[in-house]
């Protein structure tokens, strides 16, 4: 993996210069906007079982190899402001003016299909599941942007291996909520609703799949997925389903809301890969956001997003171009 290190315009810190003192004030910050969203009244309880709940976001250190760079973080204004979320708009400004009527409370996630235990999971049974942790990933659209956000979550693996997946499983859906009371842009027949993503099992299992609650030391933006959505770094952003209802365990390949919008430019596997074009423009570049001006320099893409060595092995044999 390749870490690219800068020290212009250093937004985030990295997690051996955060001090315990700002730890602490960010995970305040972080209950404090929980309680506000309700979440941590429907854990219920008093204020140490609620702290018990989001306990180890305390740990900045991630145990997953790659989940953390040592680039320069997007700025949390352009990570909200700037945003792929069709059910809100097609507009890159549409989701941070229109969101905020999505309803995060009450939220749940069905996980159902090929597990021997299915269930449905409420919001916070879903933060208790797990210790959460930063990870610090980047997120490359399709379109040719990037971002480097500070996600807060766990692996999708622990979430699955609630359920316990049968052998016949080889396939997860991912479903989205498709709300038209409260979502105008499911009017439109951009996409075909609800906004549902794939991955292969073996992919949804790896530890850099992360199912995320948060961002920037607090909860997920209404604009960002609030209030639980994925975050698949190898691959292009649309992989990255937000404001996620319902898992399915499958054992064929589902359709995803791209690929049925438009087959030949946005397959199934959709890994970031600078040598694999869209069918309308190259993927050799991106545009790192922030990184503004006339005269900022396109970055160079990575194979993989930059993960090949965490994830390059599960497509060991497969013709990246077909399969793309
Ligand atoms: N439900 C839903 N999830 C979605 C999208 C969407 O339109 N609807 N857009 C995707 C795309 S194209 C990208 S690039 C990322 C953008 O995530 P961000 O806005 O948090 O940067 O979300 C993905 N997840
Ligand atoms: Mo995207």
């Amino acid at each position: 993996m390749l870490i690219q290190t800068s020290s212009s315009g250093f937004v985030h810190p990295h997690s051996s210069e955060i001090t315990p003192q700002a730890l602490y004030l960010r995970r305040r910050a972080y209950l404090q906007a929980m309680a506000g969203a309700g979440l941590l009244a429907a854990a219920g309880g008093t204020w140490a079982r609620e702290a018990e709940v989001l306990k180890p976001l305390a740990s900045t250190k991630s145990a997953v190899p790659g989940a953390m760079t040592m680039e320069t973080a997007t700025s949390r204004e352009d990570a909200t402001s700037y945003n792929n979320y069709y059910e809100f708009g097609t507009d890159k400004s549409d989701p941070a003016r229109y969101a905020h009527t999505l309803p995060t409370t009450p939220w749940s996630i069905t996980v159902e299909g090929l597990a021997h235990k299915p269930k449905v999971f409420g919001l916070e049974d879903l933060l208790k599941l797990s210790a959460q942790e930063e990870r610090i990933y980047r997120l490359r659209c399709v379109e040719g942007w990037s971002m480097v956000i500070p996600w807060i979550g766990y692996s999708l693996a622990k979430l699955l291996a609630q359920v316990e997946p049968m052998g016949s499983a080889k396939f997860v859906e991912f479903v989205t909520l498709a709300d038209p009371k409260t979502m105008p842009g499911i009017r439109s027949s951009v996409l075909d609703w609800p906004y549902t993503e794939g991955l292969r099992m073996d992919e949804a299992m790896h530890p850099l799949t992360l199912l995320a609650f948060g961002m920037y030391g607090s909860e997920l933006p209404k604009q960002n997925g609030a209030p639980v959505r994925l975050v698949v770094p190898w691959k292009y952003g649309f992989k990255s389903a937000k404001s996620i209802v319902k898992i399915r365990l499958l054992d064929k390949e589902p359709p995803t809301a791209w690929n049925k919008a438009a087959r030949n430019e946005y397959g199934f596997y959709s890994n970031v890969n600078p040598d694999v074009p869209h069918p309308r423009w190259s993927q050799e570049t991106e545009r790192r956001i922030g990184e503004g001006g006339l005269f900022a320099k396109k970055r160079k893409t990575l194979l993989f997003n930059g993960y090949e060595a965490q994830v390059g092995q599960l497509y060991a044999g497969m013709d990246l171009r077909k399969n793309y």
